[in-house]
């Protein structure tokens, strides 16, 4: 058991606009006041987050001057150097404004693609500046309300060309940034595309440098598309690609809710979290959620640390079920027939081809043989409850 404190080594992060948020809704005006990026930096600190994420426009107003710019973030450098609290991944909005209500780089209008492109390379400028080791792409307008609009093959075309672009101006400046690709199925736009993570892995490996290119992940977007989020971040581990991580918590079949991690469902959360702490992910963990629209200053800070907390718990939870006397033997007993067949191992060879087609099968034994995944799920209910 630990005090479950969050501790830098966590990487625990929060973007600016997750702690800002003012609790907008399609339905509703703001019910807190905003926050200096300043003051956000210091509410970190307070409740012990590691560090810092931002959007351009978070930080430095769209219309801002070069020289507001520079004292902008001379001051925001100063806040992060007087707490210790990190920036390490930022991002562009290339959704917010209305110039991109069409999409960025996948608009049917040059001059937006490249209106895009210029202020990407700004903020790659200022991130890198700023300590950034990954560099967020979210692309939350490309995509359609009616199919008529454009063609859905030239949109991932004009997709490649600009991450292809980005990839060639990092390698220019020597720039020590990754790219992550976060996917969403949907809203702000009625049909996003590369609407899935495993849609952006597809992706990513048709990029000039592919080897700079990951993903970002997030559990609301999988779960918006009722997708297993742990079998989609599970892929990208297993492909070198998961460069970052959007936690936060959502139900399916419903809005995009943001929710604090950790409320929502609880037992596919302990799967995400033993998954990560089994691989040993060393990457920054990212709140990319907000409080509820009923909360105060307090409440905010409820939140993250609700965020934190729920995930050293969960974390816990997986070193208690690693460390069960019974759930291990049931482990080992399920698994008793991995082994065998080791001629298979090495792939395709005549002489595999032979013993395979020689080989007699005893199916209905092999069928009947009960696996004990009942006992196996209870047992990690128990364990999740605290039963155990
Ligand atoms: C969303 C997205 C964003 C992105 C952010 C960073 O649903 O709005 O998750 O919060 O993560 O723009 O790229
Ligand atoms: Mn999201
Ligand atoms: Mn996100």
């Amino acid at each position: 058991m630990t005090d479950f404190q969050p501790l830098p080594e966590h990487r625990f992060t929060f973007g600016l606009w997750t702690i800002g948020n003012v609790g907008r809704d399609p339905f509703g005006l703001p019910t807190r006041d905003p926050i200096d990026p300043v003051d956000i930096v210091h509410v970190l600190a307070e409740v012990g987050a590691y560090g810092v994420n931002y959007h351009d426009n978070d930080l430095v107003p769209i219309d801002a001057t070069l020289a507001e710019e520079r004292a902008i973030v001379e001051r925001f450098r100063k806040a992060l150097a007087e707490t210790g609290v990190k920036m390490p991944m930022a991002t562009t909005n290339t959704f917010s404004d209305p110039i991109f209500k069409d999409g960025a780089f996948t608009s049917n209008d040059a001059r937006v693609r490249a209106y895009a492109m210029q202020k990407v390379i700004r903020t790659m400028d200022i991130a890198v500046e700023l300590g950034a080791e990954t560099f967020v792409f979210w692309g939350g307008r490309e995509g359609t309300e009616t199919d008529a609009s454009k063609s859905a093959a030239d949109a991932v075309k004009r997709m490649r060309d600009a991450i292809n672009f980005f990839c060639e101006y990092a390698l220019s400046q020597k720039y020590n940034l990754r790219f992550a690709m976060e996917a969403k199925p949907n809203e702000p736009r009625s049909d996003l595309y590369l609407p899935t993570t495993g849609a952006m892995l597809g992706f990513i490996a048709t990029l000039d440098h592919p080897e700079m290119v990951g993903v970002n992940p997030e559990v609301a977007h999988e779960h918006m598309a009722g997708l297993n989020f742990m079998h989609a971040i599970a892929q990208a581990w297993e492909a070198g690609k998961l460069f970052h991580i959007d936690l936060n918590d959502q139900l399916f079949g419903r809005y995009d809710q943001d929710f604090r991690f950790g409320s929502a469902m609880i037992k596919q959360n302990f799967f995400l979290v033993k998954f990560l702490e089994d691989v040993g992910y060393a990457g920054c963990k990212h709140f990319d959620a907000h409080a509820y629209r009923t909360e105060d200053l307090d409440g905010v800070k409820d939140f993250a640390r609700g965020c934190m907390r729920s995930y050293l718990i969960l974390k816990d939870k997986a070193a208690r079920f690693n460390a069960d006397a019974e759930i291990q033997g049931l482990l080992r007993e399920i698994n008793a027939f991995d082994g065998g067949f080791d001629y298979l191992k090495g792939g395709f060879s005549q002489d595999a081809l032979e013993k395979l087609r020689a080989h007699e099968f005893d199916r209905a034994a092999i069928a009947r043989r009960g696996l004990k995944y009942e006992r196996l799920d209870q047992l990690t209910f128990e364990i999740i409850t605290g039963v155990r």
